[in-house]
């Protein structure tokens, strides 16, 4: 009995002494979390291409033998129709170029001719600047000089010669065609 007690202590001591030994430095470095969470990329919306402008809002009619017509650096007039009042004997389109573009790579005109014309007219002129009309073209009524960015002409002709009906307005500017013309209407 007495022996077991010594061992007993004896096997206590022992622990005691294996922990005051061991006295490992508790300074366990503070884990240096990666704390940078990197923002997420606000996934911004792409605006919206916004439409083009209609065509035909900002068309005017300029009094009763008269239209405002305009056009711009995207190679389009304000309008695909133009009203010509039977009862005017002489019928003036003023042309605004109301974008920026010079002459030499957006002009514009305006010549006036069979809708079923237009295309022959605008390649017979077509190597010929600046005004890319063929000098005394039977076909063509009339035709305005060629302008650019931020200029102003206008054509003039008689309403009697478009009166049977089936003329165009359209520009001899090359490659604009398809996208710049209109119809006259007499009514
Ligand atoms: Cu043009």
């Amino acid at each position: 009995m007495k022996l077991h007690s010594t061992l007993l202590a004896a096997s206590i001591a022992l622990t005691l002494a294996a922990c005051g030994g061991a006295e490992a430095p508790s300074q366990a470095p503070a884990a240096a979390t990666p704390a940078a969470t990197e923002a997420a990329p606000a996934e911004t919306a792409a605006a919206p291409a916004e439409a083009a402008a209609p065509v035909e809002t900002a068309a005017t009619q300029a009094g009763e033998c008269a239209f405002n017509l305009e056009s711009n650096d995207a190679m389009q007039y304000n309008t695909k129709n133009i009203d010509v009042p039977a009862s005017c004997t002489e019928f003036t389109i003023h042309l605004k170029h109301v974008g920026s573009m010079p002459v030499a790579a957006m002009g514009h005109n305006v010549v006036i001719a069979k809708a079923a014309d237009a295309a022959a007219v605008a390649a017979d002129g077509a190597a010929l600047k600046p005004d890319h009309v063929k000098e005394g073209d039977a076909r063509v009524i009339a035709k305005s000089n060629m302008i650019g960015g931020g200029e102003s002409t206008s054509v003039t002709f008689e309403v009697a010669k478009i009166a049977e009906g089936g003329y165009n307005f359209f520009c001899t500017f090359p490659g604009h065609l398809a996208m710049m013309n209109g119809t006259l209407t007499v009514k």
